[in-house]
């Protein structure tokens, strides 16, 4: 395989509508920033990935931050460790969390498409893995059980064996309502997750979730802030359903810290904190010797090269944000998901990207 130089770094910010907003507990999502990332190199392949900014006040600072960071890069080989290694010593008095962290995260993710489109080959298949379906859960924000029945029918209709919902209402008695009208809608058949997104205190948030254990919840995940570790780890030992965190681990020593912490009994870190393809197989590795299974949180499309290859695998997250700006969107089959390739197998819709240009 050629070695590949980083030849530049191009970024373009865009706003994408979304089809269906997210409401959580802890805020609502209504339209989709992205900054899409294009790393040129100079025998000619092109690396893309999105970073998904959570809110378009994110842009403009991440912007003017690939503007620093691409006179680092310019001229290197694109090398995945090395490159990660330089930014992380670079900046190690300031630390790597935040936007730096998503922004060195989302580069690797296109040095590693870069590298399967030099190689002709999907990246799951350069990890070693082969492309194969993946089971998906349908991710909704909170619903309206009368309003979204039709929408979580179409998701059974579209082959999903599995439904998230948010919850962390107000009035807990509308937790309990909400997710008994859902299990009542899907079935007892089809699993089902919830996501409190950090919104409890611990002693809430056991009081809560002893209320859902009639359900047959799969997970409860975040039920109080995702840096509680040890609140976390008090929730875990005082309820029956399974613990899932992960989102808002920054980078490989993230998840090593909750693990020894006992946070969870269920795993699923986000590509875009944990360090991208690079970080994920570091923390494979962990989730095997703990036989912890592994989830993946949004970026539908590397998510599933990455699920590929690791053996604690668990459930691909359908929460779409980046279909939008994409030539051909991964599609849901059978409620499964497979990798497509060359590289992570995601080709910019230049119109899209022209259209929602961020203002
Ligand atoms: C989530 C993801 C992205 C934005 C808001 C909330 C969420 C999830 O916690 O698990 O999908
Ligand atoms: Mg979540």
């Amino acid at each position: 395989m050629t070695n590949l130089t980083i030849r530049s770094i191009h970024a373009r910010a865009v706003v994408v509508p979304l089809a269906r907003p997210v409401r959580t507990a802890s805020g609502s999502i209504h339209v989709s920033p992205l900054i899409l990332l294009d790393v040129l190199t100079d025998e000619g392949i092109t690396g893309s990935a999105y970073l998904f900014a959570y809110t378009p006040a994110m842009l403009k600072p991440l912007m003017a931050l690939v503007d620093e960071v691409r006179l680092e890069l310019v001229g290197k080989p694109l090398v995945p460790a090395e490159r990660m290694q330089q930014l992380e010593s670079q900046f190690r008095l300031l630390g790597i969390q935040g936007l730096l962290g998503m922004l060195i995260s989302t580069l690797d993710m296109a040095y590693w498409d870069a590298l399967g489109k030099a190689a002709n080959m999907p990246v799951v298949q350069l990890l070693g893995g082969a492309p194969k379906p993946l089971w998906a859960y349908d991710s909704y924000g909170m619903v309206d059980p009368a309003k979204d029945a039709r929408a979580l029918e179409h998701s059974l209709a579209q082959g999903f064996r599995a439904i998230k919902i948010k919850v962390g209402y107000a009035d807990s008695a509308q937790d309990v309502d909400v997710v008994r009208s859902v299990r009542v809608i899907i079935g007892a058949d089809v699993a089902l997750m919830v996501d409190y997104n950090q919104s409890l205190s611990p002693t809430e948030a056991i009081r809560r979730i002893r209320m859902l254990e009639q359900f047959d919840l799969s997970w409860v995940e975040e039920p109080v802030v995702a840096e509680d570790l040890q609140g976390h780890a008090k929730v875990r030992a005082a309820v029956k359903v399974n613990i899932q965190t992960g989102e808002n681990w920054w980078f490989p020593r993230g998840a090593e810290q909750a693990l020894s912490a006992g946070a969870c009994d269920l795993m699923m870190p986000d590509l875009m904190k944990i360090g991208g393809i690079s970080g994920w197989l570091s923390v494979i590795g962990m989730a095997r010797a703990a036989s912890m299974p592994m989830s993946s949180h949004l970026f539908i499309e590397a998510s599933a090269h990455v699920l590929g290859v690791t053996p604690t695998c668990h459930w691909l997250e359908f929460m779409d944000f980046g279909s939008g700006i994409l030539a051909s969107p991964y599609l849901i089959k059978d409620g499964q998901v497979t990798a497509k390739g060359p590289g992570l197998g995601m080709q910019w819709n230049e119109l899209a990207v022209t259209r929602y240009a961020a203002k």
